[in-house]
């Protein structure tokens, strides 16, 4: 279906007005209240990275409005505009915690970092450093996790350092770096002003990424001509500007995939001239093949084989495929869609193949785009290398070069670092489970809420043999249930840092304001839990975050993260720069891997498009076979339960249930189930219904609706009441670890 643009016009202005507000808009300055100060930052949620002014009063903040000189032109969504009730919740902790007689009651910070320091020395000495582990977040600052991955990598030489990101973004990494040879995009938010197709996959972009959603809206409402194909097993809000919505039975995209890749061929409008020159093929088990090998192995996936697998009908397979490569600029978009899947590495491979088949990529609008969930998973994590398989700036530990030239850097002797990677998260939660961690420090992450198949984790949490300090700002988080000690830290704009957002930016928030009580930014938190713990002071020589990203700098030169230009000076000037940005003059980077616009190619180089991360400089088409979900639906779990979110709440809630006007579009979560199925159980709108998989069942409300395809069900993660992770299954991808939300087997029943 053509999306008249009548239609579009109308379903756009509906889905905008929600999604977000604009020209700077302030609400208290709208009902007249005057601010002393505005203060720069950058919005608290999500991966998009809007730039925020905070307007400060008498040393609080009463509001918040969008910068008008940051990529969102002064627009946010709701949740950014209305963080300021967040702040000043009477949930906030401000004093040290610590557990005694199974109640967590007020303590001195010495005594809490005391204790905290003395059961991970304890660890240590009894059981060696691998009993002790961090787990962290894509939301704290990027100061914070190049810190922390410093201490246990370096000071205490445990690699057990891992994260949220790897429930999020592991997959797009390994994507990125089995494709590219590095990981991070290689297109930028401009590239949605320049693309004629925006390929959306595996991504509510209207609800998880609204202000570049109403980017994509405005470019196709200003071009006409502009496509939207949207694939996703939901008919999502983001679906509803679409020309062409492709519903598909969950998981089977792998195959849907490769079947453009076949009609691309086929209609040969692929770009022979790029991939003969830029591409090598690869067999899936690392075999170099050639362009003939590629076409024998598609022959699997022509549209009417992957019409009975997928349910998608083959003209419609033809249809999209013609569209992205037929067009003069595409750009693929995605997000847990792809990557929450136990193939989801391949996922991300055959969407770059398209690609790197079409030659849609490294010009304006042409690109591979993963969108990043958290704010800083990318500058926070990612690049500064917080995985339990990484160290900073894309090294990795496996690598015996890699781990000398941090041992030098961080002056630390030879050999320092164990070359064995350590727990990734669910093996790190597992490993609590068995008793091998002793000691666990937890950061900006709530895991207790978080985790898939959560009731053997939170069991793991409550040993009495292992001690967890948790950082936290709020007290009704899940896992303070589990905690021995709870440290208070200061909150976004109370502590100064820097986020790195989706495209590569790095953005600073400037302290605005005061943090309340006793909390002390993390940065500071860390420095004073390493040096009780033992590590040597001259490995945490920092007085603040800004001496951290001056190191952080420094590290990341000599590799083609290289982003010494991004001056603290520049970026309290500035409201974001990309990387790579090698000097102080230099504007940042849009476009990578082609010469002239990557500062890591050599202006003399030969070739025009150089993928400097792969030994030939050539990116890779990786021939990834279909395979199913690790649970497929069967006659006694019949319906697949896919988990996500929903535009006004945040992850666990913890947050966005604080502000009024959230808490109340969304007060609690539901089931949405198809309109047919819901007619054939007799089940109607408000029903009680209860959904029950191998590890755990819940009655939810029912949103009876066209957005689920018939045999599917979608319940929002937010809710701490009615928790979902306690249902949803722990099978990883085997390359990238990251876990299958999107996709398990469930009974459903009416109540
Ligand atoms: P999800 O709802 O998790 O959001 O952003 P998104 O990935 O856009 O999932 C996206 C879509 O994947 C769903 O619509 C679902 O139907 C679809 N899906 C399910 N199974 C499949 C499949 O087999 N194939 C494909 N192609 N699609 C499938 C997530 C992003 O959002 C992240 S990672 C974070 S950390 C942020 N969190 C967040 C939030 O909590 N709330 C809000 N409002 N915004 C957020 N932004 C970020
Ligand atoms: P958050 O609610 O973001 O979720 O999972 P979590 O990271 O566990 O947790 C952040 C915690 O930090 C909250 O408890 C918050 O109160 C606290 N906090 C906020 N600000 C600060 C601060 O400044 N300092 C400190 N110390 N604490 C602070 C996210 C994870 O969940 C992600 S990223 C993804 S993509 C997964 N998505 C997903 C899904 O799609 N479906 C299902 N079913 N589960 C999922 N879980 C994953
Ligand atoms: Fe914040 Fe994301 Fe909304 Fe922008 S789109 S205001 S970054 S939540």
């Amino acid at each position: 279906m053509d999306v008249t643009r009548r239609e579009f016009l109308k379903s756009t202005a509906a889905a905008s007005a929600m999604m977000a507000i604009g020209g700077a808009f302030s609400p208290a300055e709208a009902k007249g209240q005057k601010v002393d100060q505005w203060v720069k930052g950058v919005c608290r949620f999500c991966g998009t990275g809007c730039g925020v002014m905070v307007g400060v009063k008498d040393g609080k903040v009463i509001t918040v409005k969008g910068d008008p000189n940051n990529h969102n032109q002064g627009f946010l969504c709701l949740k950014g505009a209305l963080m300021p009730p967040i702040i000043y919740a009477k949930e906030r902790v401000t004093e040290p915690l610590i557990r005694k007689d199974g109640k967590l009651v007020p303590a001195t910070w010495d005594e809490a970092l005391d204790l905290t320091a003395s059961k991970f020395r304890e660890a240590i000495d009894k059981h060696g450093p691998e009993s002790v582990a961090y787990y962290g977040s894509g939301q704290a600052l990027t100061e914070e996790t190049y810190l922390a991955s410093k201490i246990f990598k370096a000071g205490l030489k445990s690699n057990n350092v891992d994260g949220n990101p790897r429930l999020c973004m592991a997959s797009a990494v390994g994507g990125y770096v089995t494709t590219f040879g590095k990981d991070e995009p290689c297109g930028s938010f401009d590239d949605i002003e320049n693309a004629t197709c925006f390929f959306l996959i595996g991504t509510n972009t209207s609800e998880c990424h609204p202000v570049l959603f109403k980017k994509i809206a405005a470019r196709k409402e200003a071009n006409p001509n502009v496509k939207v194909i949207v694939v996703d097993p939901r008919k999502t809000n983001t679906a509803r500007i679409a020309d062409v919505h492709v519903s598909f039975r969950p998981g089977t995209d792998l195959a849907i995939l490769n079947s453009m890749a076949y009609v691309i061929i086929k209609e040969e409008l692929d770009d022979y001239r790029f991939h003969s020159k830029y591409v090598t093929f690869m067999g899936n088990d690392k075999t170099k093949s050639d362009f003939e090998g590629y076409k024998k192995f598609l022959e699997d996936y022509t549209p009417e084989k992957v019409e009975k697998l997928s349910g998608v009908p083959a003209e419609t397979i033809v249809k999209i495929a013609k569209i992205f490569a037929e067009s003069s600029a595409t750009m693929s978009m995605w997000c847990m869609g792809l990557n929450q899947r136990i193939r989801g590495v391949w996922a991300n491979n055959l969407t770059s193949n398209l690609h790197l088949l079409t030659g849609h990529i490294g010009k304006p609008g042409a690109t591979p785009f993963s969108l990043t969930g958290q704010p800083n998973a990318c500058g926070g994590v990612r690049d500064t290398g917080g995985l339990s398989h990484l160290l900073p700036a894309g090294r990795v530990i496996k690598k015996q070069e890699h781990r000398n030239e941090m041992e030098e850097l961080w002056d630390i002797p030879k050999d320092t670092i164990n070359p064995k990677p350590g727990y990734h998260t669910i093996a790190m939660f597992t490993a609590l489970g068995e008793g091998k961690i002793k000691a666990l420090l937890l950061l900006t992450t709530n895991p207790a809420h978080s985790l898939p198949n959560v009731n053997k984790y939170t069991k793991a949490m409550s040993r009495k043999d292992n001690f967890i300090c948790l950082i936290e700002a709020f007290s009704d988080a899940e896992t303070m249930k589990y905690a021995d000690v709870v440290l208070p830290p200061a909150f976004w704009c109370e502590r100064e840092g820097v986020f790195g957002c989706s495209e590569r930016r790095y953005s600073l928030i400037s302290k605005a304001i005061e943090p309340p009580g006793q909390c002390r930014p993390s940065v500071n938190i860390l420095v004073d839990l390493a040096k009780r713990i033992g590590v040597d002071p001259k490995l945490v020589p920092y007085k603040n975050s800004a001496d951290v990203w001056d190191e952080w700098r420094r590290v990341a030169r000599p590799t083609p993260y290289n982003f010494w230009g991004i001056t603290r000076e520049r970026l309290r000037k500035e409201s974001g720069i990309l990387w790579p940005c090698p000097t102080e003059d230099h504007p940042g980077t849009n476009i990578r891997y082609v010469r002239g616009k990557d500062p890591n190619i050599p202006e003399d180089h030969p070739d025009k498009y150089h993928f400097y991360g792969k030994p030939d400089g050539r990116a890779v088409i990786w021939f990834r076979p279909y395979k199913g979900a690790a649970e497929e639906p069967d006659a006694e779990y019949p319906f697949v339960l896919t988990t996500g979110r929903v535009i006004d709440h945040w992850h666990t809630g913890t947050m966005t249930m604080k502000v009024p006007e959230l808490k109340r579009s969304f007060s609690y979560a539901f089931v949405e189930i198809n309109d047919q199925d819901a007619k054939k159980m007799g089940i109607n709108n408000g029903d009680k219904v209860l959904l029950e998989t191998r590890r755990d069942k819940m009655t939810f409300e029912a949103k009876v609706s066209d957005v689920c395809r018939p045999g599917l069900v979608f319940v929002p993660w937010y809710d701490a009441k009615l928790m979902i992770n306690k249902l949803t299954k722990d099978a990883f991808d085997p390359g990238s670890k990251q876990p299958e939300f999107k996709i398990c087997a469930t009974k459903v029943s009416k109540v």
